[in-house]
């Protein structure tokens, strides 16, 4: 496959009216008949020949208009009937042949456990038939299912159920109409032997609906929280946006081998088990709210991706970047009140650095809105999901919470039904608020589109104390990225609020303002340096006011705020915005950390003053526990690796577990004490309370077996041991057995095994179990244990490299979450990812390109390991038979 760019787009000459699919499902080989009502644009010629993607196909038959045609094949599978009939109008009929069992890829019609499924996004619908397969083709579906009875007892597809019913030897039908139209990639079908709990709902405008969740037999009593997380939904979008549930039945599927997080095919959401299976003692805390936050994100994507779709797949953001926004607003709603749900957008900023701003500084590093691709598969990443919903918080910030309303009413009004661009949405938000500062910069505000890279914000003071007069100058710059050498300035909307040195929040007036406006605002940073100027501010005190910028993170950028630690301390006790709060200590604890970098010592005794404030933060009243614990975890490894120009994964390891012990061992009487004020009595609930005191309680008892095993004591190491054999649910399970493994406790071995044990064959436990040893510190006495450890694990009789989940829990967490055991001087952790990236690669390119992708920015690397890694990039890139997924990244990676 060649280079697709953005700018070559051209409309189809020939659309799709509707289609009228028939299935006779067979794991060996399914036969596919397609009946397609085809019109040309306007502007083609009649006679142009008509091309139908396709791939790994087999042809039987193709009719236009009742007449046989003739065809060709392209390279790669495409079908090509050089005369189709000439009418404006017309039939093809089309009979093909694929084999839904061989197809390892888990892309078009695949099976698993048995079971029939199908993925179509981006391009998985061309592997089922022959068609155009690109999303500015809008067709109206019907579909027939024939399958046998036994096997299959359940045949689903999109919208709604029209007939079924009994045929002949054994089998049975199912005939299934969804009346909007749609691009082939929300097609879907199902064909399983599953069970499925259901709920009637009235929606508030008075219609009723039939949620269903469709698991395997055995699993129905995991789908509660899921189906509680649609009905909430539901609701949530029918309050915050006006956007009811537009189908009679809404249906959720649970499938073990898949290589995404969910689909939100029309009507029929296909899922991965992991976001929809959960219980107490099977599931975490955080499996729970991904549960909640990936069954939101999708049916809200039945609005924003589905009613209104992407032109083409550069603009996929259009759809991603707008729902992943919707969904993280849905968790912050859903948290409950002010502060949860603060901790909620602590973790998404957290995300958004510690996966988006690597990529935005690699060789993948591409725009909102990317110009070109190989593979669109490998362009599902962190910059069009997380990046573009920070694009889209923006636009809700420069316009406000009522003016994002109206926008969002406007698109819809304007493009309900079609498919657009990031341009249109931008601009219907834009229009619905002409006096808005989005309004006034909208074609420098679509830089964030169009400008890969995370820009870098600066800010100095100047205070003049006689006149009471803060000017604050702010300074924006962006580095070079791959293909834009020079950038232009970005609109940056700056949340800010300014601190007295005793903690008062303080009135902000600009100079030219007849009154203050509150003690909290929005500046706009347009240009490329911009001075604004307080007024008013006499009784700030000799020192001056300290600046909280950037609150809430008001915009993706990598921010210099120029404080002392005196001014983070301060921000740390008193800023009202619990995200500076975070932010705060995470810079001060970073701080220390790229201090002691250079040479080769050890890290210097923390400040009392530091272990005070981190004190005051775990003991203060009042304070969500959740905060509690992210203020206090050290910024993680590969955080801290992107400040620095040759990282040394090995130093910054070492340093950062000097902190976490240090932590333990001065703040100890203190995790004791946070330890027993957060054990929880009643009953398991997964809300932002009970899970914040989990996290807080698990925290606590990881620091607290650290320093047992650094002093030789039993007792702590101990209980942890007793708490992964009978803690009250995964979370605390999990949470202890973490605590021995990354406390390099001699219990962890066994606690493991019991673990494993106890696991019974739940796949979601054992991905646990295969996550947490992969993830497990590399001893700092035993180097080098992990890496063996894995390959080992590779021959376990649980591992398949066949299921997604298993390879991103083993091999992902590995490479990415655990620096120290991955960069190796002996390069092992190097090969075994070379190996596994090549055997993926055999069979299905999507995972093995996301595999690929953990080496990508081995330049970074000081030596030794940036040669060995970039010999191991180098040998996969050699390799003679690699997909274009796979090619595209290490080509990417080498250039
Ligand atoms: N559209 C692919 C899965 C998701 O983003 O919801
Ligand atoms: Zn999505």
């Amino acid at each position: 496959t060649g280079l697709i760019r953005r700018e070559d787009y051209s409309a189809p000459a020939y659309r799709i009216l509707s289609v009228d699919l028939t299935f006779d499902l067979d794991p060996a080989k399914t036969l596919v008949g397609s009946k397609l009502r085809i019109t040309r644009d306007a502007a083609t010629p009649a006679g142009t020949p008509l091309r139908l993607d396709g791939e790994g196909l087999s042809l039987l038959r193709c009719l236009g208009d009742g007449e046989s045609l003739s065809f060709r094949h392209e390279e790669g599978g495409a079908l090509i009937i050089d005369n189709p009939p000439a009418a404006e109008t017309f039939t093809l009929e089309i009979r093909n042949t694929c084999a839904p069992e061989k197809n390892l890829e888990l892309s078009g019609l695949y099976t698993s456990g048995g079971g029939f499924f199908t993925q179509c996004e981006a391009e998985g619908f061309r592997r089922i038939t022959y068609f155009l397969d690109r999303p500015d083709v809008m067709a109206v579906y019907s579909v027939t299912l024939r399958a046998d009875k036994a096997k299959y007892p359940v045949l689903l597809s999109n919208g709604n159920l029209v007939e079924q019913g009994s045929l002949d030897n054994g089998r049975h039908y199912a005939k299934w109409h969804d009346p909007f139209p749609k691009p082939a990639y929300l097609f879907a079908l199902v064909a399983a032997d599953l069970v499925c709990r259901e709920q009637k709902i009235t929606s508030r405008a008075g219609k009723e609906h039939l949620l269903q969740v469709y698991v395997r037999r055995g699993d129905l009593g995991k789908t509660e929280h899921a189906m509680a997380s649609l009905i909430a939904s539901v609701a949530w979008d029918e309050a915050r946006f006006g956007l009811s549930l537009d189908l009679e039945r809404f249906m959720i599927v649970a499938v073990s081998d898949f290589n995404m997080g969910a689909m939100e095919n029309k009507g029929l959401n296909i899922f991965n088990t992991k976001y929809v299976l959960a219980s107490p003692a099977t599931a975490t805390d955080a499996d729970f709210a991904g549960i909640e936050s990936v069954v939101g994100h999708e049916y809200f994507h039945n609005w924003t991706g589905n009613r209104i779709t992407c032109r083409d797949w550069f603009q996929l953001s259009l759809k991603e970047g707008l729902t992943v926004y919707r969904d993280q607003e849905f968790s912050m709603d859903m948290a409950g009140s002010a502060s949860a749900a603060a901790v909620q957008r602590i973790g998404d900023v957290k995300r958004l650095r510690e996966f988006q701003f690597p990529e935005d500084s690699g060789p993948m590093a591409h725009p909102v809105r990317p110009d070109s691709y190989v593979e669109i598969n490998n362009f599902y990443t962190t910059t069009v999901y997380e990046k573009g919903a920070e694009v889209v918080r923006m636009q809700d910030t420069l316009v406000g919470r009522a003016g994002f309303r109206r926008g969002m009413d406007l698109y819809f009004q304007r493009h309900d039904g079609q498919a657009v661009t990031c341009d249109d949405f931008a601009q219907a938000i834009a229009d619905a608020n002409p006096d808005s500062p989005l309004a006034a910069n909208l074609a420098q505000f679509k830089h964030w589109y169009a400008q890969a890279g995370t820009p870098r914000l600066s800010a100095r003071t100047r205070w003049d104390a006689t006149a009471g007069r803060l000017r604050l100058t702010l300074t924006q710059s962006a580095l070079p990225s791959p293909g834009q050498a020079d950038k232009q300035a970005f609109v940056i909307p700056v949340r800010l609020g300014l601190l007295a040195r005793d903690g008062r929040a303080l009135p902000l007036q600009l100079d030219g303002e007849a009154a203050p406006a509150g003690t909290e605002r929005v500046l706009v940073l347009s240009a490329t340096e911009q001075s604004f100027d307080f007024v008013g501010l006499g009784d700030a005190g000799e020192a001056g006011p300290v600046p909280s910028l950037l609150r809430g993170f008001s915009a993706p950028v990598v921010l210099d705020d120029g404080l002392d630690s005196a001014e983070r301390l301060l921000l740390l006790r008193h800023d009202a915005d619990a995200f500076n709060r975070w932010e705060a200590a995470q810079r001060l604890l970073q701080e220390l950390l790229l201090a002691a970098l250079p040479g080769d010592g050890d890290l210097p005794a923390l400040d009392e003053a530091l272990v005070e404030a981190l004190r005051a933060v775990l003991r203060e009243d009042g304070l969500d526990a959740a905060f509690k614990e992210l203020a206090l975890t050290p910024p993680i490894e590969s955080v801290i690796a992107e400040q620095v120009e040759a990282v040394d994964p090995q130093r910054i390891h070492r340093l950062r577990e000097q902190l976490r012990a240090q932590l333990a061992e001065r703040l100890h009487a203190d995790w004791a004490w946070a330890w027993d004020a957060h054990q929880l009595r009643e009953g398991y609930r997964p809300d932002a309370h009970q899970s914040g005191c989990r996290a807080l309680a698990n925290l606590a008892l990881q620091m607290l077996v650290l320093h047992a095993v650094a002093h030789g004591d039993e007792v702590w190491p101990g209980r942890a041991y007793q708490r992964v054999k009978d803690g009250g649910c995964m979370t605390e399970r999990l949470g202890a057995l973490l605590a021995l493994v990354h406390g390099g406790s001699a219990l962890a071995g066994a606690a493991l095994e019991r673990f494993h044990a106890d696991a019974r064959g739940d796949d979601l436990v054992l991905d646990k179990w295969f996550a947490i040893q992969a993830a497990a510190t590399e001893p700092l006495g035993a180097p080098g244990s992990v890496a063996p450890r894995i390959r080992a694990l590779l021959q376990h009789p649980d591992f398949s490299l066949k299921n997604p989940n298993r390879v991103r829990n083993l091999i992902s967490t590995f490479c990415r979450d655990n620096p120290a055991a991955f960069h190796r001087a002996d390069a092992g952790g190097y090969v075994l990812w070379a190996d596994v990236v090549l055997a993926l690669d055999a069979f299905n390119p999507q995972i093995a390109a996301r595999i690929a992708r953990h080496l990508e920015r081995w330049r970074v690397l000081a030596e030794p390991w940036r040669s060995a890694a970039r010999e191991a990039v180098a040998r996969v890139a050699g390799h003679p038979r690699l997909s274009a997924d796979v090619r595209e990244i290490v080509g990417k990676a080498l250039d």
